[in-house]
């Protein structure tokens, strides 16, 4: 319960303290693994994440050298239906490549 609030005859008075709840966004990640190939992940970051060519390039690298990477911040069922619609392209092209998502 955020807030506290002061009553007097059950009528609420005043609010001490702001509504505070965090919008739920999640972080989308790409991981790294052996298999697929980089121009496939480049594809996936620009059609999936709306990425420019350049900073598409960057993410697959940064995986690719670092193990995962960020995609992008979403509210939670985007973030899940993202990493969703990456494994399932990945699958129907026959590459192991997940995504994952974790709480900002
Ligand atoms: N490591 C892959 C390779 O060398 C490329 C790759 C990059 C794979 C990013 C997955 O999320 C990934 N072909």
């Amino acid at each position: 319960m955020a807030g506290t609030d002061r009553q007097t005859d059950g009528e609420i008075l005043e609010r001490t303290k702001q509504e505070t709840k965090k919008p739920d966004l999640y972080r989308v990640l790409l991981l790294n693994d052996d298999y697929t190939t980089m121009d496939f992940v480049i594809e996936v970051l620009e059609s999936i994440f709306h990425k420019q060519p350049a900073e598409a390039f960057r993410i697959m690298m940064a995986v690719h050298t670092q193990g995962k990477g960020l995609c992008g911040v979403y509210p939670h069922e985007v973030a899940e239906t993202k990493v969703e619609t990456v494994m399932e392209r990945a699958r129907e092209n026959g590459f192991p490549l997940r995504a994952a998502m974790e709480p900002e």
